[in-house]
């Protein structure tokens, strides 16, 4: 394969994102999220004052007092609540058992009292939660008839406390938003190969030692001497604490599970307990980031160790499921061991994975006899599934689809679409993070159940959850910067009906909802305001640039002479006509204030800006921007990278491009710029022509330049030509390298 990035003076950012136009339902406002099953508006509100009671009977009265706390009138006190009484001015908790779906509930807002429904006590739960969301700063909420129940059983979130660590507050505030959220599951990893979270009564030194690094990895490893931080970082919670979560949880209808990470991912264990290891070599709490190759050694005396562990895990967890990892569990230690290879004989296991698989289907007896069952990350389905495991499919959706078909339950969380860890955004200010890019829509893009199922294989998906990775997020705020909006996308991809689900529509009451979180403190990433643009030629000599957000409200302000948009310049409508060099500049406000991330580009118009241009060989699509158009659109492609969607990429084949000036022009100089990326297969021309036309079928040749070469990424040639013209070609002919194997 051999390509070459190619431009004519000048480019565009092609911009993905449509206008915003809101479409509105009865639905949009009353903002809920996720979006209930069905909703029918009401006229008139219910009006929350001093006299106002709840009345509910002993068996909703815990849901009860959850309402009165958290529905609390600014200034006023707690609600009352009562058994019986008058329902005007009430609002009424009530079970009926003839509801057919679980968690399913049915509010009814009247003017004069409001009607909450459901089978059994989480339903109530939702529906306070869907309460909550209704209610207006002025303590009314507008009537309203609600039926809901959720798409999935299994709706999750998962947090890494391992790779950092996140006091009880924290998680305590994390799970509140889980609740809001109507998630029903906590996955909460405890243990890694960088620190150990969870005491253990009968291994004080995973508390002591396990829990605690010397110092952390800053930033990521590059090619040079990888640098730390020099500073001892860690913490564990007590099973007090463990136990204090765990309650919290339940009475918010969340069940956390544990993820007690085996075989691999264990070096902070064996660093406490050497002899857990293969080599029982003394090795320290893990420093730096990736997949240590330190894993348990499947000795008796380790699975005597986990199962003691896991017997105080199940007597802290009341879940049923037990997590018990599985992922990316080197086997250099296993192939390097004796006693590995002798297991691998003695057992009649075919290899590595084979031992794997013995190791799970080991810990998943011990489990299952205590009346537990298992869930592993999809690397457990490799030599062999245990029986009755449950398979979190997060490297895509196959290991999900293999194991549905195998009748297995799965819980959906491909990278794809569920890395919380991964970027949200392109915004140039974002804060470090793993890598990746996963943006709300594509988030809100998950569908959990493959078609590749059939309907019978389909029960198995239990449904989806959202991991955390906390590699690069230390602090609560960042934690929250990652989670938000992005959970509340997947809330609404777990609970709400599949047919019906539009992004749109979820936008527009992301907005109100947004404003909730933030009322709650919560640190909301506010993406959602970045501006993209297209820039695209008009083709009557000028430019139309249209800008965009993804906030339907937002106010975009242009300048396109250098200075900063302010409330005061122009406010951007449909487009903007370009006809000059300079700079456009715009900027989202919201209450005058600045928000999200700008756009900002330079624009060097030219004579071949918005003329006609024909391209002899259609460009590739794995190089190409914003394609022809991004050539004549007056916007340079990127110094740094040939990605930015402004950069056109020609495979195997050479350039040949007729541009069209319209009428005969004086012509000075002709200027390209080329892109050299060798790394990934990028390479400058070998040899460029110019050629001229008065009637744009017979060229003459002008000039021919034979060496190309450049220090930096980006090649930029001036040609002298002297010429008057309407027809100009230019051909570049492909460097001719073959690459072997890519
Ligand atoms: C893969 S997902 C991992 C984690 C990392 C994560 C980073 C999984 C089962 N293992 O250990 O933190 O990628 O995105």
């Amino acid at each position: 394969m051999y390509t070459r990035c190619f431009q004519i003076l000048l480019f565009v950012l092609c911009c993905a994102s449509c206008q915003n136009e809101q479409i509105v339902t009865e639905n949009t406002s009353y903002n809920i999220i996720p979006q209930p099953l069905s909703l029918t508006a009401r006229a008139g509100h219910f009006q929350i004052d001093a006299n106002t009671t709840i009345i509910a009977k002993a068996e909703s009265q815990a849901v009860a007092s959850y309402l009165a706390e958290i529905i609390k009138p600014e200034g006023q006190l707690t609600l009352p609540i009562k058994n019986t009484g008058d329902s005007t001015n009430a609002i009424i908790l009530e079970l009926n058992p003839d509801f057919e779906a679980e968690e399913s509930y049915q509010l009814t807002v009247f003017p004069d009292y409001i009607s909450l429904i459901a089978k059994q006590p989480v339903g109530l739960f939702y529906g306070v939660q869907t309460l909550r969301q209704l209610l207006q700063e002025d303590a009314r909420i507008p009537a309203v008839a609600i039926e809901d129940a959720p798409r999935f059983a299994y709706r999750g979130m998962h947090l890494d406390v391992a790779r950092h660590f996140f006091d009880v507050a924290t998680v305590k505030r994390f799970i509140d938003q889980l609740a809001y959220h109507k998630l029903n599951r906590f996955h909460w990893h405890l243990t890694e190969d960088q620190g150990w979270r969870i005491e253990i009564k009968q291994y004080p030194k995973l508390a002591e030692i396990a829990a605690f690094r010397k110092q952390t990895l800053i930033g990521k490893k590059g090619e040079g001497e990888a640098k730390y931080d020099g500073k001892r970082y860690g913490g564990f919670y007590t099973q007090e604490e463990i136990k204090e979560v765990v309650a919290y949880a339940a009475e918010r209808f969340i069940t956390v599970i544990p993820e007690i990470e085996l075989p691999g991912h264990a070096q902070a264990a064996i660093a406490a307990y050497p002899e857990l290891g293969c080599t029982g070599e003394q090795l320290e709490v893990w420093q730096t980031w990736g997949v240590s190759e330190n894993v348990y050694c499947p000795t008796e005396a380790t699975f005597e160790f986990l199962e003691n562990v896991l017997s105080e895990v199940i007597a802290l967890f009341p879940s049923e499921y037990i997590h018990i990892g599985g992922d990316e569990c080197p086997k250099k230690a296993w192939e390097e061991s004796a006693f590995c290879q002798n297991l691998i004989r003695k057992e009649g296991l075919k290899d590595e994975h084979g031992l794997q698989s013995y190791f799970i289907r080991r810990i998943e007896g011990f489990l299952n006899s205590k009346g537990r069952q298992i869930i592993g990350w999809d690397e457990i389905l490799e030599g062999g599934l245990a029986p009755n495991a449950t398979v979190m499919s997060w490297r895509g959706m196959k290991g999900g689809i293999e194991a549905a078909k195998a009748k297995h339950n799965v819980i959906m969380t491909p990278t794809s679409h569920c890395y919380f860890d991964y970027y949200q955004s392109e915004n140039p200010n974002k804060p470090l993070a793993i890598g990746g890019f996963l943006p709300l829509e594509k988030v809100y893009s998950l569908e959990p159940v493959p078609e590749e199922l059939t309907a019978e294989e389909a029960q198995y998906i239990l449904g989806a959850q959202a991991n955390i990775w906390t590699e690069y997020i230390t602090t609560p705020e960042h934690l929250e910067y990652m989670t938000f909006p992005r959970l509340s996308a997947l809330a609404e991809v777990v609970w709400s009906p599949k047919k019906g689900r539009d992004f749109e529509n979820f936008v527009s009451r992301l907005l109100p909802h947004i404003e909730r979180l933030e009322g709650m403190g919560i640190h909301v990433a506010k993406h959602f305001y970045d501006l993209t643009a297209s820039i695209q030629p008009n083709y009557d000599g000028n430019l139309e640039a249209t800008i965009s957000a993804l906030a339907p409200d937002a106010a975009i302000h242009y300048t396109l002479d250098g200075s900063q948009p302010s409330p005061s310049s122009p406010r951007y409508d449909t487009s903007i006509i370009i006809s000059n060099s300079g700079t456009l500049q715009a900027q989202a406000f919201q209450d005058g204030e600045a928000v999200g991330q700008g756009y900002s580009t330079p624009i060097h118009m030219h004579d071949a800006v918005a003329k006609r241009l024909d391209l002899a060989t259609p460009p590739s699509s794995k190089y190409t921007g914003g394609g022809r158009n991004s050539l004549i659109n007056a916007i340079l492609g990127s110094n740094e990278s040939f990605n930015d969607g402004n950069w056109v990429g020609f495979e195997g084949k050479d350039m040949e491009a007729i541009l069209d000036l319209g009428t005969k022009r004086a012509l000075k100089t002709v200027s390209l710029r080329f892109f050299k990326g060798e790394a990934q297969w990028i390479y400058l021309p070998q040899s460029i022509e110019i050629l001229s036309s008065e009637d744009g079928d017979t060229f003459e040749s002008i000039t021919t330049i034979a060496e190309i070469e450049t220090e930096q990424k980006v090649a930029a040639i001036q040609l002298p030509i002297e010429r008057s013209t309407r027809y100009l070609k230019i051909k570049a002919k492909n460097h001719g390298i073959i690459a072997n194997g890519r």
